[in-house]
């Protein structure tokens, strides 16, 4: 029987410690997506433990250019909380193979839970803006792995950026570019993300409704990438812009 406590430790003093790990499937066998959710969230409640508040989620895999990327399969969610997100500054210093890529990110206004339609959705929603996440894996070299590995490992998720909220609008076809230095590194159409943005939302409280669980008021989601990620290091100012929806930029420190 496999030990989620454990697992998610082991994870956790690998994002404290900054050391990159073996796969868990491979040091430990394979297990599946329901316990790869367990592990997550147990490694969620370590971080609770030590002040860290959930702000909302983030879906991920959600565009096929980052299910090619990653070559995996299918959406996934994970947590994001309050310590993980950032002005306009990352210390990239702090993690260990940082990346960046173009999201949509919204907030929700009431409670959703379990079947709903993106009329529904979209009309829950008190907000929309430009976001960028920035990924990390715990595990060597950010590759190679398998769907549960990256779940348990939180979907990657390390830190996020968010522009200015606006009322939400139509969000199912805004050009998206991504420039690394004055130089468009990535551009997609925001219909690259799960074929609309919202549909994210749709599918994220599907998932959740199948752990007994809805979406609460004030949620912060991210929608999923657009494009691949690109490595971020530091010195390197990052500047996404989103048709309607306006831009925001972050600077590697
Ligand atoms: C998994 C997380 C994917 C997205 O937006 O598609 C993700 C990974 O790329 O390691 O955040
Ligand atoms: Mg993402």
């Amino acid at each position: 029987m496999l030990n989620a406590d454990l697992l998610a430790r082991e994870l956790d003093e690998a994002l404290l410690g900054r050391q990159e790990i073996a796969p868990l499937t491979k040091t430990h066998g394979d297990f599946d997506l329901e316990a790869a959710y367990s592990i997550q969230r147990a490694g969620l409640e370590l971080r609770g433990a030590r002040g860290e508040r959930v702000v909302g989620y983030k879906m991920g895999l959600t565009s096929a250019a980052k299910r090619a990327q990653m070559s995996l399969g299918s959406p996934i969610y994970g947590y994001l909380t309050d310590a993980m997100r950032v002005h306009d500054q990352v210390p990239v210093g702090q993690g260990v193979h940082p990346k960046i890529e173009p999201e949509i990110a919204f907030v929700t206004g009431r409670e959703l839970t379990g079947t709903i339609s993106r009329d529904e959705a979209l009309r829950a929603c008190a907000g929309v803006a430009p976001a960028l996440e920035i990924l990390d894996s715990r595990f060597i070299g950010f590759k190679y792995f398998s769907l549960p590995d990256v779940v348990a490992d939180d979907c990657s998720s390390w830190r996020f950026a968010l522009g200015n909220w606006m009322a939400p609008c139509e969000v199912g076809d805004l050009q998206m570019q991504m420039s690394i230095d004055g130089r468009v590194v990535q551009e997609a159409r925001s219909s690259a993300i799960s074929g609309h943005p919202v549909d994210s939302l749709v599918q994220l409280c599907a998932m959740l409704a199948l752990h007994g669980r809805s979406l609460p008021a004030g949620s912060v989601v991210l929608a999923g990438a657009a494009t691949v990620a690109e490595p971020l290091r530091a010195g390197m100012r990052v500047l996404l812009e989103v048709e309607s929806l306006g831009a925001l930029s972050v600077l590697g420190v």
